[in-house]
């Protein structure tokens, strides 16, 4: 699939070892809660892989939805686009004439290494880099646009007016892609789950205290809800089929057409 390159392209970027991420392997005394700043942006693709599971197969499946769903003359949205994976994985799956990509993000540190790893591909369809909270963006003849763990981070209050503002700005069987970490009803299930991402961080080589100070960093600051809640959430928006379409460990994917 294309986009395997288009991991290699952020790569190329973010190789060598000052872009790997060490933020929490010293003791620190006072954690501030998570931020998505330069020293974060700095180590992303390094992060979000070692630290989310299903991430890369996920920004492949991008590509392929969007080749499926994407329609002539629409706009692709990548919300919380960070450095532009999934920006990248939307690009390359259009085949069709006269498509915009909007890509926004809220943090300008991610948004400078967006547009230089962007700028480095050779697609043809345009791409709008943004700077702005998406809840406070147009979002008008859409035909795909992608969540990608991008949601978990806003205040709980504010996600369904979002995914309402969504869909009414997509054309009918535009579709939406839809990923983030999740938690289990079960607590057996969300015990044994929250262990084996516990595994997986350490598998890629994240120590205990690094492992634990960032789940401080990122409490009250990444919110994650139960399979049900975003399925129900997204049918109460409006979208008359919702899906949940992949699942790795407690990272979980959703598709949800007009
Ligand atoms: C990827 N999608 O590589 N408005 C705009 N951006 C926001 C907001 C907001 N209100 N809140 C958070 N963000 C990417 C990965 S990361 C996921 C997405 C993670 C942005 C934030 O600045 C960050 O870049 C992104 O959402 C979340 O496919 O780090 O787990």
């Amino acid at each position: 699939m294309k986009s395997i390159s288009i991991i290699e392209q952020a790569n190329k970027v973010m190789t060598d070892k000052s872009k790997q991420d060490n933020i929490y392997s010293k003791p620190q005394s006072n954690i501030a809660g998570f931020t998505f700043d330069e020293n974060v942006a700095r180590v992303f693709p390094d992060m979000i892989k070692r630290s989310a599971p299903g991430y890369e197969p996920i920004i492949d499946m991008i590509c392929m939805l969007t080749r499926h769903y994407v329609r002539p003359n629409s706009n692709c949205y990548d919300l919380g686009c960070s450095l532009g994976a999934a920006t990248l994985a939307i690009r390359h799956g259009i085949h069709v004439p006269g498509c915009r990509i909007i890509a926004v993000d809220n943090s300008a540190s991610m948004l400078d290494k967006c547009r230089t790893i962007i700028d480095r591909d050779k697609a043809e369809t345009p791409v709008e880099l943004m700077c702005a909270d998406i809840r406070d963006i147009e979002i008008r003849n859409a035909s795909v646009i992608v969540l990608n763990f991008t949601l978990q981070f806003i205040d709980p209050s504010d996600r369904l007016s979002l995914l309402q503002k969504i869909y009414d700005g997509m054309m009918p069987g535009g579709a939406l892609i839809l990923s983030e970490k999740i938690v289990f009803e079960n607590p057996q299930k969300q015990s044994l789950l929250t262990e084996l991402h516990l595994a997986f961080k350490k598998f890629y080589g994240y120590s205990d205290l690094e492992i634990s100070q960032k789940r401080t960093a990122l409490e009250n600051v990444l919110i994650p809800e139960t399979v049900n809640t975003h399925i129900n959430r997204l049918k109460k928006a409006g979208f008359s089929r919702a899906e949940h379409w992949f699942l790795c460990l407690n990272f979980a994917s959703f598709i949800a057409v007009k």
